[in-house]
Order: structure tokens, then sequence, then C-alpha cells
């Protein structure tokens, strides 16, 4: 199913049933997540959090287990060496599938998704439009504040590629702000995906697509961080650059294949269908 914009209103939390579960991965995060933290449950009290810290130096993860104490929302994974973006959210998204979270997001700790946006996302989420909510900079409303030209056309570029290549439909693939249906985490071969960097959140969506679900995109407000160091790389670009062309390929392939398959048949229908009618029997074909 192709994906689809919408614009969601802000959540009535009094009509809220759903269980949320609002994944964080951390490395070197000690300045800017007490601020995520503390605007997440501002704008969405009744969620819980879930840090994933890869052994944080700067002491990320022995801070939240310090908070922890006084917060039953918040919990912490503690793994112990850094293993990229894509390992520590699938060890969340394992984590929540342990227990009755109905509605998984990924959320980054450094600033750039603003928590008063996450409202949108469960609004969709929660409606059933959807089994995969992305938060958006790339449909009318979207934005980008205080990101250098090269961020910008980064990003432009990586989704102008992804879509020219693989034909998802989704205006951004590689966007980290996001709303899964526990649905679609039980469905999707999470073991089967090995991405590190931001290509996670390609292959993530490329899985959903395929598999049928329903993917929308809200507008986000997207801001550069003030806090702590990006962990973007050339190697995480390169990653990227790399598995697109395949996926893209692949799907190319077997979209070809669909095609000439249904030709195929149709042309199998006809003839057989003129012979049925010149038979008087119903025509057949394997
Ligand atoms: N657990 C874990 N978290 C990570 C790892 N790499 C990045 N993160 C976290 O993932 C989130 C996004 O990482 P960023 O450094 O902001 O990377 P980015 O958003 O792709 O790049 P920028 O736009 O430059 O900020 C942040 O919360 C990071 O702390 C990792 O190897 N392990
Ligand atoms: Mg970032």
């Amino acid at each position: 199913m192709s994906a689809q914009y919408l614009s969601g209103q802000r959540r009535n939390v009094e009509a809220v049933v759903s269980k949320i579960l609002v994944v964080i991965p951390t490395y070197n995060e000690r300045l800017a997540l007490p601020v995520t933290l503390s605007g997440l449950f501002e704008n969405q009290p009744e969620v819980d959090v879930l840090v994933v810290d890869d052994g944080s130096p700067d002491g990320t993860g022995e801070w939240v287990d310090e908070q922890m104490q006084g917060d039953p929302r918040l919990h912490v994974l503690h793994r112990s060496e850094k293993s990229g973006l894509g390992m520590a959210y699938l060890a969340g998204f394992e984590w929540a599938l342990e227990r009755d979270y109905e509605i998984i997001c990924e959320f980054d700790a450094d600033g750039s998704h603003r928590p008063l946006d996450l409202g949108q996302l469960l609004e969709v989420a929660e409606s059933g439009d959807a089994d995969l909510v992305i938060g958006s900079r790339w449909v009318p409303g979207g934005a980008i504040v205080d990101w250098p030209r090269s961020r910008f056309l980064l990003s432009r570029g990586a989704n102008l590629y992804v879509n020219t290549v693989m034909g998802l439909g989704v205006r951004d693939a590689t966007a980290g702000y996001r709303a899964y249906s526990r649905r679609v985490l039980e469905t999707l071969d999470l073991s089967d995906v090995q991405s590190q960097g931001y290509c996670f959140q390609i292959d993530m969506t490329y899985r959903t697509v395929e598999a049928g679900f329903a993917v929308a995109e809200v507008p986000i407000v997207f801001v550069e961080r003030e806090l702590g160091e990006s962990k973007m790389s050339g190697s995480i670009i390169s990653e990227a650059f790399t598995k697109v062309a395949g996926w893209g390929l692949a799907r190319r392939t077997k979209q070809a294949r669909e095609l000439f398959g249904r030709i195929a048949v149709r042309k199998a229908t006809d003839v057989n269908g003129s012979n049925g009618d010149r038979n008087g029997a119903p025509a057949t074909h394997q």
C-alpha cells in the first residue's frame, strides 16, 4: 500500500486507550537527554519511555538509572558497546514486544524531534488509519530549523535517491520520528534487519511497505541539535547509498516480474476465454 499524507490533530488524551512506548537510543547524550525527557513527559505524560544506551562514556545511562528511581514510566536498556542506531532500536523493539505496548515510537535524544509533534503522530497511529506513521520533513507543512545547507542537501538528496531508486512512495523515508503499530513489529522478521545508521529507517520503511502495511506521513518541524555531537559519518552515508541500490534493484525486478506475470495471465485468459466460449467449457490455466 502506498503512503499518504495526513495532518493529524492534537491528540485527545482523555480518549487514549493504547499503551505507548517511546524508544530513545542514546550515545553520549548526557547534555541533551534531560531536556528531551522533560519535554516528552510534559507533552505526553501517559507514555512510557525506554532509553537504549550503548555504554555512553559520558554517563548518559547512569543518569537514566538515577531518574528511573522516581518515575515508573522511565526504563533503560544498557548495552555494552556502541553498535549503531539500528541495533539499539531492534533491542528496544524486542523489549517492547515482550511487554504489552500497542504503539512503539522512535525518538531522537538530541532535541531534533519536538515532543509537541508527538501528539499528531499518535493521533493517526491510534486512529488505525496507518500502521506506520512518519514524522516527515518533506510533506507540506514539514520544516527544518537551523540546518546547515550541507545537511539539508544530504537529507533531501537521500530521499530523492530512495524515491527514484526504490519508489516507496514515502517522502521522508530516512526520518527517525515514527510510530509503529505493534502488529508491524510482530509481523516483520526483525532478526533479518542488519542496517546500522539512518539506513535502518529506510530498511524498516521498505519492509513495512512490502508487507502491505499502510504508511502515513504527518508534517513535523525538525530542529538541528544544540547540545551534544552528531553521530553522522561517511560510513553511515555509504551504507545507505549501497543498500538502497540493492533494494531498488530487487524491488524493481519484483515489480517487473509481477507486471509481466499479470500480462501473461491476461493473455492466457483471453486465449482460453475465447476457447472456453468455443468449447462451451470453463477456461482453466496453471
Ligand atoms: N544506542 C545508540 N544510540 C545511537 C547510536 N548512534 C546514534 N544514536 C542515537 O540516535 C539518535 C540520533 O543520532 P544523531 O547523532 O542525532 O544522528 P542523526 O540524527 O542521524 O544526525 P544529526 O542530524 O547530525 O543529529 C540520538 O539519540 C543518538 O544518541 C548508537 O550507536 N547507539
Ligand atoms: Mg540527530
